[in-house]
């Protein structure tokens, strides 16, 4: 449509023009800082009220029992300290094969950007996980009652070359460390998570420093 089309002055329609173009304006500058968290998974908690709902989850945090939780409730924490949208799951490459390849071939569009995957024992999730989707695997391993958790870290670490599974210390450091790790690979595209990333650095060296033995 050209200006003076709808029978108006031409002066009155550019000014009528320039005054919706600036609340459009103020309006997209809104849209585009909330959902530049939304995408960064980010949960910016300025007050209860504001805070960013819901987010698409960028981790994913599998394990393949509920009694592997005690330990990769710190993942999950790490996580949650860092304000990053996350989802936790039990599944097993072995007794719900179908749930463990179906969940790792959505990830994806679901929005998850990288797996943490821990289990024990004959510890086949991690690799399944990364078997069925390009996404990059953080893998666990649990500390074991018979091995101690050295079957764990084998059967998660020996990967044949193509499938790679990033793999972690056995126990509650590797669960910290995925979630970090996790972490560290989001802060390449999101500066807001970079500086926390750093934040936290500067402040475990601080603690360090400062420590007093008597
Ligand atoms: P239960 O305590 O349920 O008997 O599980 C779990 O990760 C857990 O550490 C004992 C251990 O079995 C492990 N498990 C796997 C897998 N699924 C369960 N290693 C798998 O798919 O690799």
């Amino acid at each position: 449509m050209r200006i003076g089309d709808c029978g108006l002055p031409n002066a009155d329609l550019e000014n009528a023009i320039e005054t919706q173009w600036k609340v459009t304006r103020m309006a997209r500058a809104k849209k585009k800082a909330s959902s530049q968290q939304v995408r960064e998974g980010v949960l910016e908690i300025r007050n209860p009220k504001s805070e960013i709902r819901n987010p698409s989850p960028l981790v994913a945090v599998v394990m393949g029992s509920k009694s592997d939780w005690e330990v990769m409730r710190h993942a999950d924490q790490t996580l949650t300290d860092f304000g990053v949208a996350h989802e936790c799951r039990v599944m097993s490459a072995h007794r719900s094969p179908a749930l463990a390849t179906e969940f790792a071939s959505d990830a994806a569009s679901r929005g998850n950007e990288i797996i943490i995957a821990a289990a024990g024992g004959a510890a086949h999730l991690a690799g399944v996980i990364a078997a069925h989707t390009v996404l990059p695997v953080l893998g666990v391993p649990m500390k074991s009652e018979a091995l101690n958790g050295l079957d764990s870290l084998l059967s998660t670490v020996q990967m044949p070359a193509g499938i790679p599974v990033g793999t972690l210390a056995i126990g509650k450091a590797g669960a910290v460390n995925a979630a970090l790790l996790a972490i560290a690979i989001l802060a390449n595209s999101r500066p807001q998570l970079r500086k926390k990333l750093q934040t936290f650095r500067q402040e475990q060296e601080k603690r360090v420093r400062e420590t007093a033995l008597e």
